[in-house]
C-alpha cells in the first residue's frame, strides 16, 4: 500500500472547502488508490465550523482517509504537508477599496508563505485559489524563497473548465470531447479565454473548434464574455459563489499537476511566467501547460494572431498593476 499524502486546505471551514475536503478524502484529488491525510486550517471565529468538519469527515467513514488534523494554528497545519491548497482569505465587502483588501491579503499569504517555508515536506506543491489568486501566488513566492518557483501556482483550471463547458453546449458535444482551450492570464474578468487551437473529437481525428463553431462572433465576443463573467453569473444565481466547480476543478488541478496531461492535452494553469510569450517575466500567469512527472511546462510555439495579443497584453498589464499595488501594501 501507498504511504499517506498530507493535502492542507486553508479556509476548510468555508464554501470551497467543505465541497473540497470530501473529494480528497474520496481519491478525486490523487487517484483511488492513494491514501491521504487531511490538514484543515481556518481561523479562531471558524474554529467550531472547522472542528464540525472534521466531525463529518470521521462520518463519512472514507477508506482512503488515514487522518485528520483540523487547527487554527498556522505552524501546525503546515507541518509536513505534501500539498498545500490555499483556499482561505480576505473576502471584498462592499465599500472597501481594493487596496484595503490586496493589503489584508499580502499579510496573510506572507506570512502562511513562512510557515510553509519552514514546515512543509521537501518538495510540497502549493495551488491557489484564494482571490487575488495569481497576486497571492506571487507574494507567497517572494516570501517563501526556498520554494522552488515550480512548486507554486494559481487556479485558473476552472475557468478553463468553463470554457470547455461553453463550448460543449454551443456545439452539443460530450465535455470530455473538447479539449485544448487556453486561459490566459489574470484569474480576473481580463484573462483572455482562447480557443484558437482547440479541438473536439470527431470520428476520425479532431476537428478546430473554430470550424464547427464558424460563428467568429460568438467566438471573438459572447464566449469569452460569459466565460469572464460566469463566476458573477453564479453569484446572481446562488447568491453565493461557485463552489462545487471551485473544489472540482482544484482536484483536476493537482491531479493532472501530480499525475501528469494526457498525451496530446494541455491544460491551463497560473505559473510563474518565465518571458514565454512575451508575457512579462516574474508574474503568476496563467498558460497552457502540459504536466509530467510532477512538473509542469508551459506550451511553446503556439501562434498567436493579432486579436489575441491584445488580449495578452491587457490581463498581463493588469497583472502588472496588481503586483505594484502588492508592494505598496508590504511597507
Ligand atoms: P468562504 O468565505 O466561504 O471561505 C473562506 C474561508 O477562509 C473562511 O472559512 C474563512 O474563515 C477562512 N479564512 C480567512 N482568513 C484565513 C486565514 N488567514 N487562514 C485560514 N483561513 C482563513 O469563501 P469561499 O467561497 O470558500 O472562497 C474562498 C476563496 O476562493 C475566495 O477568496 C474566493 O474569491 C476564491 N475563489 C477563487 C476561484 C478561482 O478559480 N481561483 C473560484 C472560486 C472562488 O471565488
Amino acid at each position: 500500500a501507498k504511504d499517506p499524502v498530507s493535502v492542507l486546505v486553508t479556509g476548510a471551514a468555508g464554501q470551497i472547502g467543505y465541497a473540497l475536503v470530501p473529494m480528497i478524502a474520496r481519491g478525486v484529488m490523487l487517484g483511488p488508490d492513494q491514501p491521504v491525510r487531511l490538514h484543515l486550517l481556518d481561523i479562531p471565529p471558524a474554529a467550531e465550523a472547522l472542528n464540525g468538519v472534521k466531525m463529518e469527515l470521521i462520518d463519512a467513514a472514507f477508506p482512503l482517509l488515514k487522518g485528520v488534523v483540523a487547527t487554527t494554528d498556522v505552524i501546525e497545519a503546515c507541518t509536513g504537508v505534501n500539498i498545500a491548497v490555499m483556499v482561505g482569505g480576505f473576502p471584498r465587502k462592499e465599500g472597501m477599496e481594493r487596496k484595503d483588501v490586496m493589503s489584508k491579503n499580502v499579510s496573510i499569504y506572507k506570512s502562511q508563505a513562512s510557515a510553509l517555508e519552514q514546515h512543509a515536506a521537501a518538495g510540497c506543491k502549493v495551488l491557489v485559489v484564494a482571490n487575488p489568486a495569481n497576486t497571492n501566488a506571487l507574494i507567497l513566492k517572494e516570501f517563501a524563497p526556498s520554494i522552488p518557483e515550480k512548486n507554486i501556482t494559481c487556479l485558473t483550471r476552472l475557468d478553463h473548465n468553463r470554457a470547455l463547458g461553453q463550448i460543449s453546449e454551443r456545439l452539443n458535444v460530450q465535455v470530455s470531447d473538447v479539449k485544448n482551450v487556453i486561459i490566459w492570464g489574470n484569474h480576473s474578468s481580463t484573462q483572455y479565454p482562447d480557443v484558437s487551437h482547440a479541438t473536439v473529437k470527431a470520428q476520425h481525428g479532431e476537428k478546430h473548434v473554430r470550424e464547427l463553431v464558424a460563428d467568429d462572433e460568438w467566438l471573438r465576443g459572447e464566449f469569452i464574455t460569459t466565460v469572464q463573467q460566469r463566476g458573477a453569473a453564479i453569484i446572481k444565481a446562488r447568491k453565493l459563489s461557485s463552489a462545487l466547480s471551485a473544489a472540482s476543478s482544484a482536484c483536476d488541478h493537482i491531479r493532472d499537476w501530480v499525475l501528469g496531461t494526457p498525451e496530446g492535452t494541455w491544460v491551463s494553469m497560473g505559473v510563474y511566467s518565465d518571458g514565454s510569450y512575451n508575457v512579462p517575466a516574474g508574474l503568476i500567469y496563467s498558460f497552457p501547460v502540459t504536466c509530467r512527472d510532477g512538473e509542469w511546462s508551459i506550451v511553446q510555439g503556439l501562434s498567436i494572431d493579432e486579436f489575441s495579443r491584445k488580449k495578452l497584453d491587457a490581463t498581463a498589464e493588469e497583472l502588472t498593476e496588481e503586483k505594484a499595488l502588492a508592494y505598496s501594501c508590504l511597507s
